[in-house]
């Protein structure tokens, strides 16, 4: 047998169920044929130096670009909605510089982009709720998926002037105010697709968008709340949990041979995931039981081992942890107010050869504690994996 170099720390952690929780951004999705997004929850804005969409709400710092009203902020939705500035046309009396304070080209200048995820593939009318304080102020694009449909382009408000008023209509020649349901856009297929808003006019405010399949929908008010993916909570883990970084777990139950050759066998105790002693029989009680594994090619060289024991209000088990028939560790579980608690023993600077037998053995002990028929009660020596991490 080569020499191992190892170190023993008899030093164990114990779970105490601090685990961090993950927690992302609510996700936007169309379901029933519906969409309703926040204009104010944009994921990302490009094409921006010229102009830029600001969000405004009772908390907004004032600002010192040009702009011809005060903020909308108090009806509207979420309390909160984006102003396209600086807005240096705000009436036809002043000037109309193309690519900086008007864009006709739809996609060119202030691109927001809403990532949505629509169950439902087709048409969808395209509603948005805005607030136009003048003639020069009420006209903005919509796109899809990096593309401007000529049947999405040009969302025009004539009417509502001073107020948040809903629209759907394209504006169009021969017809500036246009009509409902003139702004539509197509979904492909089922997925994930970028709902896109340019720039037409500076000064534009846009409070929410709303997407449905419904001819007759009408939305009023501040109309429905945003439509989010529900997002379930992904599994915890419930076992082994103070195991942050491993390259392998070897199962009690799964990986290791039940030994017969000691007097006291094991049992799989599958609610618990463990090896475990019936120390109901009383010759069971107060002697090893042993389990092997056999290393395999892929796991030699220096490894740490640690034996993930199970804590027991009635007894403290000792464990030992062997190669070869040479013993490298032993260890006595800690006392514990709780039963099954994940106990962690290390045994660092393990070097590990193919074919090397690695033995742990446990026994079942009685800490005297908790009666039990007329004597007490015995802890059963349980444990549940032995865990191989590189050093
Ligand atoms: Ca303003
Ligand atoms: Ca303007
Ligand atoms: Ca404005
Ligand atoms: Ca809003």
């Amino acid at each position: 047998m080569k020499l191992r170099l190892f170190q023993l720390f008899i030093i164990c952690t114990m779970y105490t169920g601090n685990v961090i929780k993950t927690h992302g951004v609510p996700v936007h999705q169309e379901s029933s044929g519906l969409l309703v997004i926040e204009a104010e929850n944009f994921a990302t804005q490009h094409l921006d130096n010229a102009r830029r969409w600001i969000i405004f709400s009772k908390n907004t710092p004032h600002h010192n670009y040009p702009d011809a009203d005060r903020a909308h902020y108090l009806d509207a939705s979420n309390g909160r909605y984006i102003e396209i500035l600086p807005d240096t046309r705000s009436n036809h009396h002043e000037t109309l510089i193309i690519n900086e304070n008007f864009s006709n080209n739809a996609g060119a200048m202030a691109v927001l982009s809403y990532p949505a995820y629509f169950q439902t593939p087709g048409k969808y009318y395209v509603w948005a709720r805005a607030f136009s304080t003048g003639s020069e102020d009420n006209g903005v694009h919509i796109g899809i998926n990096g593309q401007w449909p000529t049947s999405s382009q040009r969302l025009q408000f004539c009417q509502g002037k001073h107020k948040w008023t809903w629209s759907s209509a394209q504006r169009v020649s021969g017809n500036h105010c246009g009509t409902p349901n003139t702004i539509v856009i197509d979904i492909p297929h089922k997925g994930v697709h970028n709902l896109m808003v340019s720039m037409r006019e500076d000064g534009f405010e846009l409070d929410k968008l709303l997407l449905t399949q419904d001819a007759s929908y009408q939305p009023t008010g501040q109309d429905k709340p945003e439509t989010f993916s529900l997002r379930k909570p992904l599994q915890e883990k419930k076992q082994l949990f103070e195991i942050s970084d491993y390259t392998r777990i070897l199962y009690a139950t799964e990986a290791f041979t039940i030994e017969r050759t000691g007097e006291v066998p094991y049992y799989r105790h599958k609610a618990e995931n463990a090896l475990a002693i019936n120390a109901v029989n009383t010759h069971y009680r107060n002697k090893f039981a042993y389990a092997d594994y056999t290393v395999e090619a892929k796991e030699a060289g220096m490894q740490t081992l640690t034996l993930v024991t199970l804590a027991e209000i009635d007894g403290e088990s000792t464990y030992t942890v062997s190669i070869n028939g040479q013993e490298i560790g032993r260890f006595t579980n800690p006392k514990t107010l709780e039963d099954y608690q994940e106990i962690y023993f290390h045994l660092h600077q393990v070097n590990l050869n193919k074919g090397d037998r690695i033995r742990v053995a446990s026994k079942a002990v009685t800490n005297g504690k908790i009666p039990e028929n007329n004597g007490t009660a015995f802890a059963r020596g349980r444990w549940r994996a032995l865990v191989l991490s590189k050093e």
